[in-house]
């Protein structure tokens, strides 16, 4: 039992969830590790989304907007912590969604699917095949799914695979905590926030963006600079506790 007094009740929560999950194959245990840092670059960040992450959203939700073939790539930890916030972001954005998985067995896809079908998502499915030059499994993926998206939505990724789906031609919008991961330094666009809340973000600023503003936004797109901003911010913010 979590008693709801406790101080950090949310994070303890979520942990719950994300321990409950990997018993189910759903969370990898590697997954529970990436959480755990997640975590920990969350708590340098100040647990809320920065002004500059907030730009970087709106700025992902005009690609998604814009895109001709947008695809959102799940995996487990972003199937058992957002599966609701990805159901609204299909709806608003129109994207397709495909589960995309570092550690594939057939089973983990058959239950993450599930997961995400229970919640209103209408998934890509079918024979997937090595169409991302990649040596591990991560290269597996839909022909009509991500292989032919112009925009891919990368929540929790590994660098390897971000870095494919660059050279590959496509713009890449990373969800990652971590401001100094390969993930974030190659994506077109690093959102550097908590995946719930970028994903809630997101949604909004599909709802609400014209095509206008969505397409002023993706002109000379400074992803380099949102690096930049969330370093900073983590500087003053460990400057701060020490004053
Ligand atoms: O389900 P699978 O088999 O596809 O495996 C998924 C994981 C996450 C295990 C796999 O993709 C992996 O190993 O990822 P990495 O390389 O650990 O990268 C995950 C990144 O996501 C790390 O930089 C974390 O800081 C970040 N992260 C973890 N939790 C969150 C997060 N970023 C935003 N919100 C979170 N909740």
């Amino acid at each position: 039992m979590i008693p709801k007094s406790h101080p950090r009740y949310r994070s303890l929560i979520t942990r719950k969830r994300l321990a409950d999950l990997s018993k189910t194959g759903i969370v990898s245990l590697e997954g529970l590790t990436a959480h755990g840092r997640g975590e920990a670059f969350d708590y340098l960040l100040g647990e809320e989304t920065t002004t500059s992450a907030l730009m970087a959203e709106k700025v992902a939700a005009a690609l998604l907007l814009s895109a001709k073939h947008p695809v959102i790539s799940v995996n487990g930890n972003t199937a058992a912590l957002a599966a609701e916030e990805i159901a609204d972001l299909q709806r608003s954005s129109g994207a397709r969604v495909e589960v995309n998985l570092f550690h594939r067995t057939e089973k983990r896809i058959q239950a993450i699917s599930r997961l995400l079908e229970e919640h209103g998502i209408s998934l890509v499915k079918g024979e997937v095949s090595r169409y991302i030059p990649l040596d591990h499994d991560r290269g597996l993926c839909h022909y009509d799914g991500i292989h032919s998206a112009d925009v891919v939505l990368v929540p929790l990724e590994d660098g390897d695979r971000a870095q494919a789906l660059v050279s590959m031609g496509k713009k890449v919008i990373s969800i990652d905590l971590n401001p100094l991961s390969r993930t974030s330094r190659v994506a077109t666009v690093p959102v550097i926030d908590e995946l719930t809340r970028a994903l809630s973000n997101i949604s909004g600023f599909c709802n609400s963006l014209g095509p206008k503003e969505a397409a002023s936004l993706i002109h000379g797109i400074d992803g380099t600079g949102f690096i930049r901003d969330a370093l900073e911010y983590i500087r003053r913010r460990l400057l701060d506790v020490l004053d």
